[in-house]
């Protein structure tokens, strides 16, 4: 696989406030793992997209897109780290230029299986260390870490990644995605400690 191309963020690293290091790899998630079907897997970007038109890829398709390292840092918002994770899959942008957005979009939702899903400002998905990740040191994921196929934003806490991703869908405004609907921050920035929706200021989420 070669050495990883990007290291994560990145402010000097360390922890960030109030995280404390985790060894060893939980599972954490809500609901059922899902099982993977091949022939009823797709990749869809849909929503406000530069054409008006939705992009589908089969399992066999994205898996044969630009594949890239990454290492980075998992922060979950329960308060446990894990540092210097090594990822493989499909940089964010790659979609991005491959299914451009109209020049409107501001936003993006991630949806996974099971209808979880997670907003995220356009520019956090189109930062380089923002990997659709199907890789984990150079094996493919597990089911429970999220086969075939998840989000990594090393920049936001690990909410904003889900697992079994299936599609993203551009937004030319802000919505809450599952957690950001159940009381977590709407931004989830771990170096600004963002984690419940109390803390947000005016301008961090959608209009009410
Ligand atoms: N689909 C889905 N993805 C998810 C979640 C979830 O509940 N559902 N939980 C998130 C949270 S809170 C964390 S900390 C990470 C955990 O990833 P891991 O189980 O691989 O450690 O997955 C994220 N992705
Ligand atoms: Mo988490």
């Amino acid at each position: 696989m070669g050495q990883p191309e990007h290291r994560g963020q990145g402010r000097g690293d360390g922890l960030p406030p109030g995280q404390r290091l985790q060894r060893g790899w939980p599972v954490t998630h809500y609901g059922p793992v899902p099982r993977f079907r091949e022939e009823r897997w797709e990749f869809r970007v849909f929503g406000a997209t530069a054409d008006g038109d939705k992009r589908c890829w089969t399992h066999e398709e994205f898996s044969a897109l630009p594949y890239r390292t990454l290492v980075a840092d998992l922060h979950c918002v329960t308060k446990f780290s894990m540092l210097d994770v090594e990822w493989g899959g499909v940089p964010a942008a790659t979609v991005l230029e491959l299914a451009p957005p109209a020049p409107e979009a501001t936003h993006v939702m991630v949806w996974a299986e099971y209808g979880y899903s997670a907003n995220i400002r356009l520019a956090d998905f189109a930062a380089e260390t923002t990997l659709l990740a199907t890789h984990r040191d150079g094996e493919l994921l597990t089911a429970e870490h999220g086969f075939p196929l998840r989000l990594v934003v090393p920049r936001l806490y690990a909410w904003k990644g889900p697992k079994w991703v299936r599609g993203v869908e551009y937004m030319t405004a802000d919505r809450r995605g599952f957690w950001e609907e159940r009381g977590y921050h709407n931004l989830g920035d771990p170096w600004r400690e963002q984690r419940y929706s109390y803390q947000e200021e005016p301008g961090d989420g959608p209009e009410a």
